[in-house]
């Protein structure tokens, strides 16, 4: 089974990824890793901290002469920001008098309810680990889990569909979401140039009035073959199983797949995707007159392309504060506010590839085993002409 989990906070030494139950023998390209990373560091909108750091992951375990070995897989991704924090942050008792509060909640954050939970006097732990910068470990797990689909020619790559008020109206094909992954700069992510002006243009809106913005980014898995996740028990649902991947993201309200929210107020006629047998490419001759679900039924990828939406909340930490309550005091004052980023959705989009894509992994590897990539492909394979012969 493949299993995942990620350690380190946001100002102190590094991030720790550890991803285990992968076969061994597959190729790792550092370069892929660390493309994923500089991509997740993308985006119009981003705060300062993102000019201190050049993610890359280093490989400290797992991986043998460009290989997988089987063994549990560490990577390591050093903080830089970490030589201004060691003072205030030190892992020892240190200073006390160089620790830096964080004297109120911010609306939004996890301020409140971590300080309340952990019993700590004010926020500095809590945001620490609650930050985003979190994701950066998952990336880097994502970004194997994404070699390994592509061994199986699965592809899964991210666009944003809203920043704001502005929206891309039509679903965009693959086609149009493939080639934002070879641009040498990230605007806002969006496969459409004029929409992809005006998010910009929200943006500014909310740089010069101290404000934040969230937006809509869509995930899409291509090339899937149909049969992973199953109905038959509530917990291996691949819809849920993505859901909570998406939504364990930090910012993310809410999840969609495929038009899942339209068709809650559309007749059954006009939302289910018809049936045909016609198709020259593909897994099987099946075809469908269009994909308003999102490449999953009852929980099964059904072979077209999978699509997952997260809707992202504006960033909580406000250059102009909102009311918050001095946690020493208890007295009315404006929420805490330090560096910060105005929109994030290119990079959470990002960073709910990684997630896609180690819930597909897991999926498929329950679906095909092996301990070898030769079993798996062998096994996948024959899984694959099994669909052809049906
Ligand atoms: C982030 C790093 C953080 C924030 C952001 C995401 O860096 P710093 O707190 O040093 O500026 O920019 O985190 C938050 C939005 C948050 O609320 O914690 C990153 O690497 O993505």
């Amino acid at each position: 089974m493949l299993r995942y989990f990620t350690a380190g906070e946001s100002h102190g030494e590094a991030l720790v990824a550890f991803l285990s139950g992968l076969p061994a023998g597959l190729k790792i390209d550092q370069t892929f890793l660390d493309r994923d990373l500089w991509r997740r560091q993308q985006g119009y909108g981003r705060g300062g901290r993102m000019k201190i750091e050049r993610d890359t992951a280093h490989i400290l375990s797992g991986v043998r002469h460009g290989m997988t070995i089987g063994s549990p897989i560490s990577i390591e991704i050093a903080n830089r920001d970490w030589k201004n924090w060691e003072e205030s942050l030190p892992v020892s008792e240190g200073d006390p008098d160089k620790h830096k509060r964080v004297a109120s909640p911010r609306p939004g954050h996890a301020d409140l309810a971590g300080a309340l939970k952990y019993n700590f006097p004010e926020a500095r732990y809590v945001l620490e680990r609650a930050s985003a910068r979190e994701t950066t470990a998952r990336v880097a797990l994502g970004a194997i889990a994404k070699l390994f689909l592509r061994e199986l020619g699965i592809d899964v790559l991210s666009h944003v569909v809203t920043t704001g008020s502005v929206s891309v109206s039509n679903q965009v094909p693959w086609e149009k979401i493939r080639p934002l992954y070879d641009l040498p700069e990230v605007l806002l992510n969006c496969a459409d140039a004029d929409a992809e002006q005006r998010m910009k243009e929200e943006v500014d809106k909310v740089l010069r009035t101290g404000d934040s913005v969230g937006g809509v980014f869509e995930v899409v898995a291509h090339n899937v073959p149909p049969g992973l996740g199953t109905y038959a028990q509530w917990d291996e649902r691949l819809d849920a199983l993505l859901a909570s991947a998406v939504m364990s993201l930090q910012a993310v309200k809410a999840v969609e797949i495929g038009s899942g929210v339209a068709a809650a107020f559309a007749p059954g006629s006009q939302v289910h995707d018809e049936i045909g047998y016609s198709a020259t490419s593909g897994f099987t001759a099946f075809s469908r007159a269009h994909n308003n679900a999102g490449g999953i039924e009852g929980g099964v990828s059904n072979g077209e392309d999978i699509r997952v939406r997260g809707y992202l909340k504006p960033i909580s930490t406000l250059r102009r504060p909102l009311q918050s309550v001095d946690f020493s005091t208890r007295e009315p004052v404006k929420a805490a506010y330090e560096r910060s980023d105005v929109c994030v959705v290119p990079a959470a989009g990002v960073a709910a590839e990684s997630m896609v894509a180690l819930t597909l992994a897991r999926c498929a590897l329950e679906k095909f085993g092996g301990d070898s990539m030769i079993e798996t492909l062998r096994n996948f394979m024959g899984y694959c002409e099994q669909l052809k012969n049906y």
